[in-house]
């Protein structure tokens, strides 16, 4: 029976910080990003360290158009506001920002070592454990809602993804705690983003690049109907994946689908 007995409110809510941030928790929603970007609509609009913590999404959204599954009781389903200095070809580096911040976090709880998967995923023994979804919100102010689900304790998943999927629960073969996962994740988040603030980009990729085992080998890039096979060789300044052809030729691309092989 699905419960949200291990998700404490007011733990989070008094965690020490130097960000103000303000908590809400739904037992279910549709997508914690689709919640903050209709409080985004509303005046007066919600203030950067906004975070919605969801127990189960009905509607939970991946990149493009694709599905988060977010069964109730198990998963951590979070969404935060935060009103970034950047240029909007820098954006794709909140991604990484939050993949980081995952990777971190979740690593704390298994002694295998999770991978990044550029651009936002994050694989534990060759299979998805978390996700990372950043929407920009340019109306009004503009805002980046970046969203984050993690497969926690889990012990089955539907047909169409059970054989790309894991778990912590399924990985460790232990219940892991919801609260002091996302008290992990919220701290690396705030020192990640306040890393960032402080123009340390290079930090950010030289980071993020020791938690993948991408790079050297030989990847398919999918981007819209284009499909490109090479070696990935490294990120450049702006978070986008270098990949070289059989020529030698580089070239950098700032989103897509990566398959190894
Ligand atoms: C992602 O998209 O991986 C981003 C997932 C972000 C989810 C969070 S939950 C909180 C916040 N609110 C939201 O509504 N979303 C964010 P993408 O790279 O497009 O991957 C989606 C694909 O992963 C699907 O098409 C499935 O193949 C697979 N998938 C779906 N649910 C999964 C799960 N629970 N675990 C592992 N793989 C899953």
């Amino acid at each position: 029976m699905p419960n949200s007995r291990d998700i404490d409110l007011s733990a989070l809510q008094n965690m020490p910080s130097k960000t103000k941030r303000q908590w809400r928790f739904l037992a279910e929603t549709d997508s914690t990003n689709a919640e903050i970007s209709r409080r985004l609509a509303k005046h007066p609009p919600p203030e950067e360290g906004l975070i919605i913590l969801a127990d189960s999404q009905t509607d939970g959204k991946g990149r493009l158009g694709r599905t988060w599954h977010s069964a109730p009781g198990t998963g951590v389903y979070i969404s935060t506001l935060i009103r970034p200095n950047l240029t909007p070809e820098q954006l794709p580096i909140l991604t990484l920002m939050a993949g980081l911040a995952t990777v971190i976090a979740v690593n704390e709880f298994t002694t295998n070592h999770t991978q990044l998967k550029w651009p936002n995923d994050l694989l534990l023994n060759g299979k998805k454990i978390a996700g990372v979804l950043c929407e920009y919100y340019p109306k009004n102010i503009p805002a980046v809602i970046i969203g984050i689900g993690i497969n926690v304790n889990q012990t089955q998943f539907p047909a169409d993804i059970k054989e790309i999927a894991t778990s912590l629960k399924l990985e460790t073969g232990e219940e892991i705690n919801r609260t002091a996962l996302i008290k992990q994740l919220i701290t690396q988040l705030d020192f990640q983003y306040s890393e960032l603030k402080k123009h340390k980009v290079g930090t950010l990729i030289k980071n993020w690049t020791s938690h993948t085992d991408l790079f050297g080998k030989t990847i398919t890039l999918k981007k819209s109907i284009q499909s490109i096979t090479g070696k990935a060789i490294r990120l450049d300044n702006l978070g986008r994946l270098v990949i070289v052809n059989e020529s030698g030729e580089e070239t950098a691309f700032d989103s897509g689908e990566v398959r190894l092989g």
